[in-house]
């Protein structure tokens, strides 16, 4: 299937054709046939000579039914542009050209309607030059008169011809399917409808409501008026949802393939066209079949920020246009650039922003993205519109390369200053090191460290760092020389000043297994444990601390703390009358 959005001024002959050339009525409301004036969208289909199937959208051609023309062109990429012979170009002639043209639409054909009622010459050599300045560039033309039914073979035949010459339909990619119409079906449910631009729907898919966080569920297809279990891009679609009330959702929603898309309510942006010097600050951003107010904030020559009423599941490259409704008026087309852009907080931000956008071009461009965020997780980009096909440094974080690089350096700069600001320390906690770079998430710190560093016991030092500091090494050999053949005798607190060993020697050294503290300046040598163990086994059971300390020949101030680090591993347990036994 192909579809095709009409485009033309009021009375022009649009409805009449589709319905010539379908059979369907495309003026679906009472109010439409009674005024003979098309409002609202109008959908019919019909078989092409070649088998091929052409979708319809119609649109209205009166100017206070523009937005409604938008939603029914934004996701439709051909266009079927509607000219009388008796009247020639006329405003909405030009409006809708300049819709389509900000919209980038490059596909498409003149017919012009009426011709029995004049001389088509002129109307079509108008509207072919007019066209030949746009997106639409040279296209071709019938001369049709849907009164008289002259002119329809050919047109067919030149419909057959467009639908050829499309680009293949994107089946694979996520779906962003814009809502066009909403409506209740008794005993179903929720519809709704609009043009499958890019990939596939099932039955039973699960999407997601642009306006909403919780998912939605396909109960029922239904394409060209038959229920389909799936139906594929490009495709005017039918979609029932399971238990989504109909207030939830109308025209200029979207459903999207979960996880798929970024929504933003802030977007930098290039003008296309011939941008307005003095852009109003409100316009409405026509985007899918969305229409939203937005906040216009100039940056560069043609590059604009736009804060949007409400967020929509944009991506770079996104067409768009802008429009002044009071003026009835396409102000001209939009490229997005960038669906999350940096703040402008501090002063000069706008200006080095509006050279960055100069840059841009609206192509998705992973180094160019990585180049600007330096660092970003891939299902972000992907969210972004950014086709990601480089590796991940660490999870699913991607970074620029050069920034990465310095990250590297910045490591060894840190952990080294570190280390000399904090000798004693068995090297950089993980968490400082993350903090000190600003660094988002702790695996890149764990991907950033690399040999002669490591990460140990959540630090980052040189290997070997968590041995002893050279004088803290010296101070614990003394230990060793002085006290080895009376292992229960804990050094005076005198005598470990005389060494060296203040609170943070003593504490690197037990954080090394050099020593073992049993209280604040009460250290022994770490084997002493298991000697004291086997002394005290040696005892009649139970002991008292009296016993325990003439055995092990050392003093209370050693034997109280001893014990009770004994209790605590239950190596030794203590009677309800203060006596302990070990416990074998
Ligand atoms: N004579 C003649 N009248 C036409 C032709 N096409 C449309 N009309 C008439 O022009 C008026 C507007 O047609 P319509 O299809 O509603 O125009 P739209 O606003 O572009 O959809 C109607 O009265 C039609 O009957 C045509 O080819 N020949
Ligand atoms: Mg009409």
């Amino acid at each position: 299937m192909f579809v095709v959005a009409t485009a033309g001024h009021v009375d022009h002959g649009k409805s009449t054709l589709v319905r010539a050339l379908t059979g369907m009525e495309p003026d679906r409301w009472a109010e439409e046939r009674r005024r003979g004036m098309t409002i609202d969208l109008g959908f019919a289909w019909t078989t092409l000579p070649s088998g091929g199937t052409v979708a319809f959208v119609d649109v209205p051609g009166h100017e206070r039914f523009v937005p409604n023309m938008l939603a029914g062109v934004g996701p439709v990429p051909a266009a079927l542009i509607v000219v009388a012979a008796d009247e020639g170009w006329m405003p909405q002639s030009a409006e809708h050209l300049a819709a389509l043209d900000a919209l980038g639409v490059a596909y498409g054909l003149v017919a012009v309607t009426r011709a029995d009622l004049a001389d088509p010459g002129p109307a079509m050599a108008r509207a072919r030059a007019e066209i030949a300045a746009t997106s639409l560039g040279t296209v071709p033309a019938v001369a049709v008169s849907g009164l008289t039914g002259a002119g329809l073979p050919e047109l067919r035949a030149a419909l057959d011809r467009l639908a050829a010459g499309l680009p293949a339909p994107v089946v694979d990619d996520p779906v962003r399917l814009w809502v066009d119409r909403s409506f209740t079906v008794r005993g179903s449910g929720t519809v709704v409808t609009g043009t499958l631009g890019v990939g596939r729907l099932r039955v039973g898919d699960e999407l997601e409501l642009a306006g909403a966080d919780e998912p939605v569920r396909v109960r029922g297809l239904h394409s060209l008026g038959e229920a389909r279990p799936e139906v594929t891009a490009v495709a005017r679609v039918a979609v029932n949802l399971r238990g989504t009330p109909r207030d939830r959702l109308g025209r200029g929603d979207a459903l999207l393939t979960p996880g798929r898309f970024h929504r933003t309510d802030l977007v930098d942006v290039r003008l296309t066209g011939d941008p307005a010097a003095d852009l109003p600050a409100t316009l409405t951003l026509h985007v899918g079949s969305a229409a939203v107010p937005v906040r216009v904030r100039p940056l560069g020559v043609d590059t604009v920020r736009l804060r949007l009423a409400r967020p929509l599941p944009l991506l770079v490259g996104d067409r768009a246009l802008l429009r002044d409704p009071g003026r009835h008026h396409v102000t001209g087309g939009v490229r997005v650039l960038d669906v999350a852009p940096p703040p402008l907080a501090r002063r000069g931000a706008a200006v080095t922003r509006a050279q960055v956008l100069a840059e841009l071009d609206g192509r998705p461009d992973l180094a160019g993205e990585l180049r600007r965020r330096r660092l970003v997780r891939a299902g972000a980009l992907i969210r972004m519109g950014v086709p990601v096909d480089a590796p991940p440094v660490a999870g699913d974080w991607l970074a620029d390369p050069v920034h990465w690089r310095r990250l590297g350096e910045q490591v060894t700069e840190e952990v080294g200053r570190y280390a000399r600001e904090h000798p004693l320390e068995p090297g950089m906690p993980v968490d400082a090191l993350r903090q000190r770079l600003a660094l988002p998430d702790r695996v890149l710190v764990e991907a950033l460290v690399r040999p002669p560093l490591r990460i140990h016991a959540g630090r980052v030092g040189a290997a070997g760092a968590d041995a002893l500091p050279e004088p803290v090494a010296r101070a614990v050999q003394r230990v060793r020389a002085e006290y080895g053949d009376r292992p229960f005798r804990a050094p005076e607190a005198d005598r470990l000043v005389d060494l060296g060993l203040g609170p943070r020697e003593i504490g690197a050294a037990v954080r090394a297994g050099a020593l073992l503290r049993l209280a604040d300046n009460v250290v022994l040598l770490p084997d002493a444990l298991d000697d004291a163990v086997r002394v005290l086994a040696g005892l009649p059971q139970p002991f008292t601390l009296s016993a325990a300390r003439q055995a092990l020949d050392t003093t209370r101030r050693v034997a109280v703390p001893l014990l009770e680090l004994l209790d605590r591993r239950g190596t030794t347990r203590r009677l309800p009358d203060d006596a302990r036994i070990v416990v074998t």
